[in-house]
């Protein structure tokens, strides 16, 4: 019985985080919400996929401010205002440098399988970095609403179902820890593409399978 209210209340809350996460087909540029995320590189003056699409919608100002910041080391976060996103109601972006993804076709460690692996290479820690570090830049500045893309996937390589799990897996530990009063309230998983947003879906729709008891990050 004692059992039973527990796993109840164990659902409810991870039912109560789960409803604070979002997943959206979208131009992160477009969206209504207080901070996006950039998946930028180390010299934060732009570049092409996500990066290029933000500096063409915020506007020359933003690299003219950029040019003062002196970079970023892959793994961090700086905030800089929006700029000419402003006017759509964007307040913050949050530059973040994912790592490339290097490990490439190598076998990782032994037969364990793809969940049991995640957080035993750099690039795992790296890019669990990058989202950890833009949630707690979302609280310093006050934001309800943070939107992500998916860090890392595009030029860089990194692959998708596994950045996928990285994304979600320290975003729900993240607001699990912080409660429903806590910023951001809500988090959404931008993706750009229909099958990135499935990707996204089957991993969250998974968790159970791959999140727990695993040796995660
Ligand atoms: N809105 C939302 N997502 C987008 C958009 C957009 N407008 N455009 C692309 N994506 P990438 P990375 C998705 O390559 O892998 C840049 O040159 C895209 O489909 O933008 O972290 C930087 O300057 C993919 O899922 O970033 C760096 O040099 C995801 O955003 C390097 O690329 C990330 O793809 C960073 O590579």
């Amino acid at each position: 019985m004692n059992d039973q209210r527990s796993n109840c209340s164990q659902e409810d809350r991870k039912q109560e985080v789960l409803s604070r996460i979002d997943v959206v087909v979208s131009d992160i540029t477009k969206l209504k919400v207080d901070a996006i995320v950039n998946a930028a590189n180390e010299s934060l003056l732009g570049g092409g996929g996500v990066d290029g699409a933000i500096h063409r919608a915020a506007g020359a100002r933003l690299l003219e401010h950029n040019k003062t910041l002196g970079g970023c080391p892959t793994g961090l976060a700086k905030a800089t205002p929006a700029f000419d996103l402003e006017s759509g109601g964007i307040k913050h972006i949050f530059h973040t440098v994912g790592p490339i993804w290097q490990v490439k076709d190598q076998p990782l460690w032994g037969e364990a399988d793809e969940g049991e692996k995640l957080g035993y290479t750099l690039e795992d820690t790296l890019l669990a970095s990058c989202y950890m570090q833009c949630l707690s830049l979302a609280e310093k500045h006050g934001c309800e609403v943070i939107a992500f893309p998916s860090i890392s996937t595009g030029v860089y390589g990194y692959p998708k179902d596994r950045a996928a799990k990285i994304a979600f897996g320290h975003v729900f530990g993240y607001l699990s820890q912080h409660g429903k009063e806590s910023l951001p309230r809500r988090v959404i998983f931008c993706c750009f593409s229909e099958a990135d947003a499935e990707v996204y879906r089957r991993t969250i729709e998974d968790c159970d399978t791959w999140m727990i008891g695993r040796g995660r990050i």
